[in-house]
């Protein structure tokens, strides 16, 4: 399999992504990969924390990977699922970093509230309901970046 080309060169990098859902398309047999419903928390200001919900699809033919964001709004962002031990009054809900999300081909990755998610983490501005921001998510294989911008709310994004 040929080595991808840097995305600069093999990609045109134009999103602009609001309320509807957006497309890539890997180059050969790489997966094909749509965004749809982003949205970021809004936060109170005194909290550093948020998280990025999405539904990513995988139309290929191929397995892809969820490893990462960035964002000029805060330090870091990372994959994480949330955990559940024990059972009834009892459980106890956290949440773990993983180095990857599965993007099963044909099928899709669900990061959703009390689900997996982004961990937006040092946040350095605190956006408002109704912004939208500038987001990357970070694929594999292929190291390969999804430059969305998505809106902010207090609520899941319809
Ligand atoms: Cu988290």
């Amino acid at each position: 399999m040929p080595k991808l080309l840097p995305l600069s060169r093999s990609f045109c990098w134009v999103f602009v992504l609001f309320f509807a859902s957006t497309g890539l398309t890997f180059a050969g047999d790489q997966p094909s990969i749509q965004v749809e419903r982003p949205w970021m928390r809004a936060v109170p200001n005194a909290m550093d924390v948020t998280a990025v919900y999405m539904t990513i699809v995988n139309n290929g033919a191929t397995s892809a990977r969820l490893v990462g964001g960035a964002t000029g709004l805060a330090e870091s962002v990372e994959p994480m699922v949330t955990t559940k031990e024990g059972q009834g009054l009892k459980q106890v809900v956290g949440m773990k970093k993983v180095d990857a999300l599965e993007i099963p081909p044909h099928d899709k990755l669900v990061l959703e509230p009390n689900g997996n998610h982004l961990m937006v983490m040092g946040l350095k501005q605190h956006p408002k309901e109704g912004d939208q921001i500038d987001f990357t998510i970070k694929l594999e294989p292929g190291d390969q970046e999804l430059h969305l911008k998505i809106p902010v709310s207090k609520t899941p994004v319809k």
